[in-house]
């Protein structure tokens, strides 16, 4: 036992990012950890994960092995080269969701948030907290904003290297303000295009709407916008005279919409005709092979 102490006060001294605690008690270590994966090389990953897995084949105590379970996940995930989407990790046996480095091809890697428990979704935008402005210009909706754990916006350079070989699926889901229901619409054949063609936006008409939101669908939902370019404050491309995007970057049309989810936080709706209120909105991407 005495062994595992040294190890691990080697570990703590050589890796000073490796916040090791050690408490000898009974003959067993209590291990508590702060790993962060930018500081390790390969050949660090192997000895750590080595002692982690030594650790656990050792170990009964309840909190050691939770700690180093949560670490052995994290070294694969660290170890792991990036993948090119959240359902290739998701496909790989990964359930757990947070934040994963991804890598379409041809792309210059990014991170986003997994949603693992439902199949391995890509969020591109949540509105949770309200903390995060959405009136921004061109450029920050071409390179996303937020915060990946929180309230964002993806980017639009990133969803079209998640979708620009596979179409994929694209599903909205809000909360909805009168009575805190869960409203959902998921569409097939979602992609948009290059920067070059204004981030264009391509679905297909059929969708599956949940119970919830269903009464508040008109002009075919999402559809709606199909084939429309990408707007912001900064760069006019709907079809409108004035400007749809003076305040949320949008694919506006002639500014009628499926959903008015990036302007204001305090007045999100699904229909405008509607108003329908939301007060939270998530929206995620999925390849669907
Ligand atoms: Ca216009």
């Amino acid at each position: 036992m005495f062994s595992w102490f040294i190890i691990a006060l080697l570990l703590s001294s050589v890796y000073c990012s490796l916040k090791v605690e050690q408490k000898v008690e009974k003959g067993e270590a209590t291990v508590c950890f702060k790993f962060e994966p930018k500081y390790y090389y390969l050949k660090d990953y192997v000895e750590i994960l080595k002692f982690t897995m030594n650790l656990l084949e050792r170990s009964n105590k309840q909190s050691v092995r939770k700690n180093m379970l949560e670490m052995k996940h994290e070294i694969y995930k660290a170890l792991a080269k990036p993948k090119r989407d959240c359902k290739s990790y998701y496909d790989m046996g990964i359930r757990k969701d947070g934040i994963y480095r991804l890598s379409p091809k041809g792309a210059t890697p990014f991170h986003a948030y997994c949603d693992m428990k439902n199949g391995g979704w890509t969020v591109i935008q949540r509105r949770k907290y309200g903390d995060v402005p959405f009136d921004r210009k061109w450029v920050a909706y071409a390179e996303g904003f937020g915060n990946l754990d929180g309230d964002h916006w993806l980017g639009n350079r990133q969803i079209h290297q998640l979708t620009k070989e596979k179409p994929s699926q694209i599903s909205f889901e809000f909360i909805m303000a009168s009575d805190h229901a869960n409203a959902t619409a998921i569409y097939n054949g979602f992609y948009i295009d290059d920067e070059g063609a204004q981030f264009r936006m391509h679905v297909k008409p059929n969708a599956k709407y949940n119970k919830a939101i269903k009464k508040y669908i008109k002009n075919n939902g999402f559809y709606y916008h199909n084939n429309m370019k990408f707007s912001a404050v900064d760069r006019d491309n709907d079809r409108n005279r004035g400007n749809c995007a003076s305040s949320s970057g949008y694919w506006y049309d002639n500014c009628l919409l499926f959903a008015y989810i990036n302007g204001d936080f305090t007045s999100m709706f699904i229909h405008d005709s509607i108003k329908s209120y939301i007060i939270r909105s998530e929206i995620k991407v999925r390849r669907r092979i």
